[in-house]
């Protein structure tokens, strides 16, 4: 497996300053293609989640972990690397971060390919998410990461009155924010367009309780 983690230091002072950071080029070449195959081929296994909270809807097409761990090794294997552990300590600088012991939502594949899929503004459960992306996200296409950075922890924002950051990842770059305090969302897809990305879980050991029964409200059933 190959990919490139660039040095953290260059990228902690952006992550102090905003609670994200834009990390480009973590895959390339053969390994990013090797990887957007493995994708295409898990989402056979997707299942497609709505949720809806004050008529604000969110619909997705999901492959959780279990079926991560069963058939992309690779993923699982980035996953658990030490060395990304490391990195992301080094990032954030915040030595308490750890695998998710909740592996269904600890490594999803989430899929966005039609205009009926909506990703609504929420703040993760627990600092810290990376996320991986494996197409480019396109101006024409929608779907750009919509970040409100630097809110306090949990306390949701005025987002119309908010400066919100557009992110236009490309294939292959990571998006690693502290999502307790990023409130995020995924705007509108604008056209039949693949959006695949790869949120990847890792909870500090000083963090909040997650919610009880989250994998359930979130896939439907219990990790
Ligand atoms: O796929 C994305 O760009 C966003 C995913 C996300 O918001 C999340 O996993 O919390």
């Amino acid at each position: 497996m190959s990919y490139a983690l660039p040095k953290a230091d260059g990228l902690r002072p952006l992550f102090r300053r905003d609670g994200f950071a834009v990390v480009s080029g973590i895959l390339r070449g053969s390994a990013l293609k090797q990887w957007q195959q493995q994708a295409q081929t898990l989402t056979k296994h997707a299942r497609t989640v709505v949720r809806r909270n004050d008529r604000v809807e969110l619909a997705y097409k999901v492959v959780t972990g279990g079926h991560i761990r069963n058939h992309w090794r690779d993923l699982l294997a980035f996953y658990t690397d030490s060395d990304v552990l490391k990195w992301l300590m080094a990032l954030t600088d915040d030595p308490k971060i750890r695998l998710s012991p909740h592996l269904q939502s600890a490594v999803n594949l989430n899929i966005l390919d039609t205009k009926d899929f909506q990703y609504r503004w929420h703040f993760d459960a627990v600092a810290y998410t990376a996320i991986l992306y494996l197409t480019d996200v396109r101006r024409e296409d929608g779907g750009a990461l919509c970040i409100i950075p630097n809110c306090r922890r949990h306390v949701v924002p005025d987002v119309r009155g908010s400066k919100i950051v557009e992110l236009w990842p490309q294939a292959g770059s990571m998006v690693v924010m502290d999502g307790t305090r990023c409130y995020h969302s995924v705007g509108p897809m604008l056209r039949e367009a693949s959006r695949l990305s790869i949120p990847l879980v890792f909870p500090n050991v000083g963090a909040s309780p997650r919610p009880a029964g989250l994998d359930a409200y979130l896939y439907g059933h219990a990790a």
